[in-house]
């Protein structure tokens, strides 16, 4: 079992229907680490940077239009296989398809107005950590409860 990081983003569509405080609180509520926090402006370059794998898909045009439409919450979560866990926790990319419970099945209908980002492997994450945050603003701290959150050998 390794200790992961995840890149996170609640996008557009999570902000402009104030969902922000409800899906941070999921993550809290999952017992995972917040280690880095911040709001940004997308710019089409840093869509193109994050996306790059989608860049030649048809549904990429609509994609970048709609990452950039508005501020996000970029996050760095931590904790024990944080990447997966994360994307349970979001469920699959269409929300119609999400089951309840999941992030994605209870708030949204939609395949791209998903609400959240999640890097989908340790490469992945490696690489948008890389993007969207500078070493200097990620804190390593220790949660008073970490203690309660899962057994040493877990982590
Ligand atoms: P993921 O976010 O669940 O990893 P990806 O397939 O990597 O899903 O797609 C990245 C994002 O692009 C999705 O979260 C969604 O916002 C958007 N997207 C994916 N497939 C489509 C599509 O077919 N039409 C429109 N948007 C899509
Ligand atoms: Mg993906």
């Amino acid at each position: 079992m390794a200790t992961e990081r995840s890149l996170i983003l609640i996008k557009p569509d999570g902000i402009q229907r104030r969902l922000a405080g409800r899906l941070i609180a999921r993550i809290e509520d999952k017992g995972l680490k917040i280690v880095g926090l911040k709001m940004l402006q997308v710019t089409t370059e840093l869509s193109r940077k994050h996306y790059e794998e989608h860049i030649d898909k048809p549904f990429y045009p609509l994609l970048e239009e709609f990452i950039t439409a508005g501020p996000v919450i970029a996050m760095v979560v931590e904790g024990p296989e944080a990447i997966s866990v994360m994307r349970t926790l979001m469920g699959p990319t269409n929300g119609r398809e999400a089951a309840p419970g999941t992030i994605r099945g209870d708030f949204g209908v939609s395949r791209q107005m998903n609400l959240m980002h999640g890097s989908d492997g340790p490469e992945a994450a490696a690489r948008e950590i890389e993007i969207y945050f500078d070493g200097s603003e990620l804190i390593d701290y220790e949660p008073t409860l970490g203690g309660w959150v899962c057994a040493d050998d877990e982590k």
